[in-house]
């Protein structure tokens, strides 16, 4: 067979596993993973090279019912536009909760993609309710291949991939070899420091949050940062500070750990606290972020 190479979207409800199957199929932690719904906002492309093909993954933010925001619309373009533009579309479901609105089951099977459903967490439930879940999903949605899968324990990862692989065109490879993603270095800075605030930060907090890098500065030996929080309120301001800046230390020291094991580097980060009124209602300051479509 000729070199093939296409897109490939992992899409699904919030917490379903997205994030943490990408990782596993990448091989890699490129994405942030959070018991807390909502964590990924950003479309992030993960380009895997093999000898005979170029695999490209999406992760893709979780579909949500309702958009609060212009930030929630912005995300959700981002799984429409991923739906469009796939080769193949893996719909991902929470074993313990299958259910997807209409309307986006309806988009996913008028799809040109090729479909992949694949039920994930199955190391959740006992094996009799796992097969009358998976009938049901056989049953309720027309797709051309289904999977029981843990992206947790990388269970059938391999097997899913191997799925993806039947379904990839023939084309040649779209991006070099040895490119791994479209995001750039600061991208995942804010995206390491974003998810250790959703740890750190209860409620609304973690969520009226974005984290922009503004200094991104290395040496041989060590990686300088400067980022900036920004939030909606005075009062958000002074939870992220924390009393006597407790919290945003403890913020910055956790960090600073995930940021040192993903670029296997020392790094010295300073974090500083601004405040954007209804920034997520605002469309350039959504740009300034990367919420914009190309
Ligand atoms: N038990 C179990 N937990 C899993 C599995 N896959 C993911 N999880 C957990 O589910 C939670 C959500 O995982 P994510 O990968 O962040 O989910 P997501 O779909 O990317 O979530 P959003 O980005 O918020 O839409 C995390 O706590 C994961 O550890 C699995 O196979 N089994
Ligand atoms: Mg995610």
């Amino acid at each position: 067979m000729a070199f093939q190479s296409g897109f490939v979207s992992i899409i699904g409800m919030p917490n379903a596993g997205k994030s943490t199957l990408y990782n596993a199929l990448m091989g890699e932690k490129l994405a942030i993973i959070n018991p807390k719904a909502q964590t990924t906002r950003h479309r992030i492309l993960g380009i895997k090279s093999l000898p005979e093909a170029q695999i490209i993954y999406s992760d893709t933010p979780g579909i949500l019912k309702k958009a609060s925001y212009t930030m929630h619309e912005k995300m959700m373009s981002f799984v429409q536009e991923s739906m469009l533009d796939s080769d193949v579309l893996v719909l991902l479901l929470d074993v313990r909760a299958t259910e997807i609105p209409d309307e986006i089951r309806q988009r996913f099977e008028k799809s040109k993609a090729r479909k992949i459903v694949a039920l994930n967490k199955i190391d959740t439930v006992k094996q009799d309710q796992l097969e009358a879940v998976m009938n049901k999903v056989a049953e309720s949605f027309k797709a051309d291949a289904f999977l029981l899968i843990s992206a947790l324990n990388e269970f059938n990862i391999e097997k899913l991939e191997k799925a993806v692989l039947e379904f990839l065109p023939e084309h040649p490879a779209y991006f070099p070899e040895d490119q791994i993603t479209d995001r750039s270095e600061r991208f995942f800075v804010n995206e390491i420091v974003r998810n250790n605030a959703l740890k750190l930060y209860e409620d609304e907090v973690p969520y009226s949050l974005e984290v922009s890098t503004l200094l991104f500065k290395e040496d041989e030996k060590i990686i300088r940062l400067s980022c900036e929080i920004v939030v909606e309120r005075d009062s958000q301001k002074r939870i992220i500070i924390g009393n006597k800046g407790e919290a945003i230390k403890r913020l910055g020291i956790n960090a600073r750990k995930d940021l040192e094991t993903f670029f296997g580097k020392q790094i010295y980060i300073e974090l500083f606290v601004k405040v954007r009124d209804d920034w997520r209602n605002n469309k350039n300051m959504l740009r300034q972020f990367g919420y914009d479509a190309d």
